[in-house]
C-alpha cells in the first residue's frame, strides 16, 4: 500500500468511469489524494479519462469490465489488491416508451445495469471493503428511486432497485467498519444519459434540458459524493437528493424558454 504525507494511499474503483458522472467522480476521488480504479466497458474513453488524472499529477488504472457480467467482475475483483470505496455509477435509462408499449429487453437491460450490475461489484468486493478498516459502498441512484413519470417506468423501476439494494445493505452491516451511502441526483446534463434513453436522437435529449437555467453536471454530483465518502469513518450520509435549483420536483422544471 502507497503512503503519503497524511496517511495510506485509499483506493476507489468507479464503475462507469468512462464518462459523465463516473469520470467526474474518478477526476474528483484522484484530486482528494484517492487511486482510482477506473472500470467501464470502453478501454479508449477509459484510458482518456485515466491519462488525464494522471497529467494532473493523479494515480489512476483502467479496467475495462461490464458489471452485468459476473465471471469479469469476479475476475476484476480477485486481481485487486485493495478497495476502500466502491462508487456504483454504472447504469442508464434505454427508452421512452409508456409501459403499454415498453419493450421487456430494455427493462432487462436497465434492470441488469443498474440493480444486478452493483450488486455483482458489491458481492465482489465486500470482503475488500470490510478490511479495509472504513469501506464505503456509494450507490448513485437517482431522484427516479423514489418517484415515477410517464414513459419512465422501466427506468425508474431499475432506480428504485438500487435504493433498495442501498437501503438493504446498510442494515445487514450494521456493526461492520462499512459505511453505505446514496447519491439521488436530479436532472444533470451529461453527455450520454439523454441520448441514451431517446436512442441516439441528439434534438430530443437536447430538448431535455432546453431553456433551464443551470441542469446539474457531472461534477457537481462528483463534489458531493466526494464530500460524502470524505467525512469521519462513523458518518455515513445515508440519502442525499441533489437537483439544480431549477428542478424542484420531478414535473416542477423552471424554464425559461
Ligand atoms: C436521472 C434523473 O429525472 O431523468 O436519473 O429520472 S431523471
Amino acid at each position: 500500500m502507497r503512503t503519503t504525507d497524511t496517511g495510506p494511499t485509499r483506493t476507489a474503483v468507479i464503475t462507469g468511469a468512462s464518462s459523465g458522472i463516473g469520470a467526474a467522480v474518478a477526476r474528483a476521488l484522484a484530486r482528494d489524494s484517492f487511486e482510482v480504479v477506473l472500470t467501464a466497458r470502453r478501454t479508449d474513453r477509459l484510458e482518456a479519462v485515466a491519462k488525464e488524472i494522471s497529467a494532473g499529477g493523479g494515480s489512476a488504472r483502467v479496467f475495462p469490465l461490464d458489471v452485468t457480467d459476473r465471471k469479469a467482475v469476479l475476475a476484476f475483483a480477485a486481481q485487486l489488491p485493495s478497495c476502500d470505496v466502491l462508487v456504483n455509477n454504472a447504469g442508464g435509462a434505454y427508452g421512452t416508451e409508456y409501459v403499454e408499449n415498453a419493450d421487456p429487453d430494455d427493462w432487462r437491460s436497465m434492470y441488469e445495469v443498474n440493480v444486478v450490475g452493483a450488486l455483482q461489484m458489491t458481492q465482489a468486493l465486500l470482503p475488500s471493503l470490510r478490511a479495509s478498516g472504513d469501506g464505503v459502498v456509494v450507490a448513485i441512484s437517482s431522484t427516479a428511486s423514489f418517484t415515477c413519470y410517464e414513459g419512465g417506468g422501466g427506468y425508474s423501476a431499475a432506480k428504485h432497485g438500487a435504493h433498495v439494494l442501498a437501503e438493504t445493505l446498510r442494515l445487514e452491516v450494521c456493526g461492520e467498519p462499512l459505511r453505505v451511502i446514496e447519491i439521488a441526483p436530479g436532472m444533470v446534463h451529461t453527455e450520454e444519459f439523454s441520448l441514451n434513453r431517446y436512442r441516439g436522437d441528439l434534438n430530443k435529449a437536447d430538448a431535455v434540458y432546453a431553456g433551464v437555467p443551470d441542469p446539474l453536471v457531472a461534477d457537481d454530483v462528483a463534489d458531493v459524493v466526494t464530500w460524502a465518502v470524505t467525512r469521519p469513518p462513523h458518518v455515513n450520509i445515508d440519502l442525499m437528493v441533489v437537483r439544480p435549483r431549477a428542478q424542484a420536483a420531478q414535473h416542477k422544471v423552471h424554464r425559461t424558454s
